[in-house]
C-alpha cells in the first residue's frame, strides 16, 4: 500500500500485496500437525499417518461427503512471489485416492490478484496408493486462463495463491462438482533432475545394458508409491510410474553383456 498526496489530501492506493519470496525446492510434506496453510473449499485435515513416507508421515486429506467444488488453496509465503526468479519451472506432488475410489481429475492452478491459470493436464490419482505427478510451468499452451486478463508469465512472476482442485473440461472459473476423499502430499516447488548414468538404463554403470541392469529395473517396477532414489532414473518418461512404457525405452537401450548400448538409445 502506498500514499499519494493530491490537492484533496492523502489518497491511499491499494496495490497488489507485497509478496515474499517463493523458495526453490520447498517441500510441503505435512509432517507437522496441521494443514500447513491449506484451507478453503473442501474441508481439509492431516491424518498424521499414511503419507507418501509411510505410517509416521502425514498428508493433506480433502474430504467432503457432499458434491461441490472440490479442492483447496494455500496462501503460504513459501509459495508466494516470483517463480521465474526462483527458477521454479516444475511443480511435483503426490496424489492418492484414499478411502472410497472416485473419478477425480485433479488440476493445479496459480493465481495473482485478479487472474487465475489452470494446468490443462488433469491427474487421475490411483485408488489407495500414492503416485507422483508433474506440472510443467514452461508451456503456456498447457494452461487455460480461468479468470482475469494477465498472462501466465505475469502470474508466475507474482504468485500469491496456489490451488489444487477437481475439474473437468472445459476449464472455466467454476469447477465441476464431486464428493469424496483425496490425499495430497510432498508438494515440491522446482525440479532437480536426478543424476543418472551416462546411459540411463546402465544401472550398474559398467558400459552395457544387459540382464544385470534389467534385474535392477525389475526390482523398481511400480504402478504407484514412492519412487526410491535408486529407481528414479528408470522412470524414463517421468510419469511417476515405472512400467511397460519405461520398459520399451529400456529395451531400446539393451545391447547385451559387454556390448555397448544401442547408439539410438534415447538419453
Ligand atoms: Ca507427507
Ligand atoms: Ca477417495
Ligand atoms: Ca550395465
Ligand atoms: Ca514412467
Amino acid at each position: 500500500m502506498q500514499s499519494i498526496t493530491t490537492r484533496v489530501g492523502i489518497v491511499t492506493v491499494c496495490a497488489p500485496a507485497t509478496l515474499m519470496a517463493a523458495t526453490f525446492g520447498y517441500v510441503d510434506d505435512f509432517t507437522a500437525v496441521g494443514t500447513s496453510g491449506w484451507s478453503g473449499g473442501t474441508p481439509v485435515s492431516n491424518p498424521g499417518t499414511g503419507g507418501v513416507d509411510g505410517a509416521a508421515d502425514g498428508y493433506l486429506l480433502l474430504d467432503s461427503a457432499f458434491p461441490g467444488n472440490f479442492g483447496s488453496r494455500t496462501l503460504d509465503p513459501n509459495y508466494q512471489g516470483d517463480w521465474h526468479a526462483a527458477g521454479i519451472t516444475k511443480v511435483t506432488f503426490y496424489l492418492n485416492d484414499v478411502g472410497t475410489p472416485e473419478d477425480f481429475e485433479v488440476h493445479f492452478l496459480v493465481h495473482f490478484f485478479d487472474t487465475t491459470w489452470q494446468y490443462n493436464i488433469g491427474f487421475h490419482p490411483p485408488a489407495g496408493c500414492w503416485r507422483k505427478f508433474t506440472v510443467d510451468l514452461t508451456n503456456v499452451a498447457d494452461w487455460t486462463r480461468t479468470r482475469g486478463a494477465r498472462s501466465l508469465h505475469d502470474v508466475l512472476s507474482s504468485v500469491e495463491r496456489v490451488v489444487i482442485r477437481h475439474d473437468l473440461a472445459p476449464y472455466l472459473d467454476f469447477p465441476d462438482s464431486i464428493a469424496g476423499d483425496l490425499g495430497i502430499d510432498k508438494i515440491t516447488l522446482g525440479f532437480t533432475p536426478p543424476t543418472c548414468h551416462a546411459v540411463w538404463a546402465d544401472a550398474d554403470d559398467d558400459g552395457d545394458v544387459d540382464s544385470v541392469d534389467f534385474a535392477m529395473f525389475q526390482t523398481c517396477l511400480s504402478s504407484c508409491g514412492l519412487i526410491p532414489p535408486t529407481c528414479v532414473c528408470f522412470d524414463h518418461n517421468a510419469d511417476g510410474l515405472i512400467d511397460a512404457a519405461d520398459l520399451l525405452d529400456f529395451e531400446q537401450c539393451a545391447g547385451g553383456p559387454n556390448l555397448p548400448p544401442d547408439p539410438s538409445c534415447s538419453p
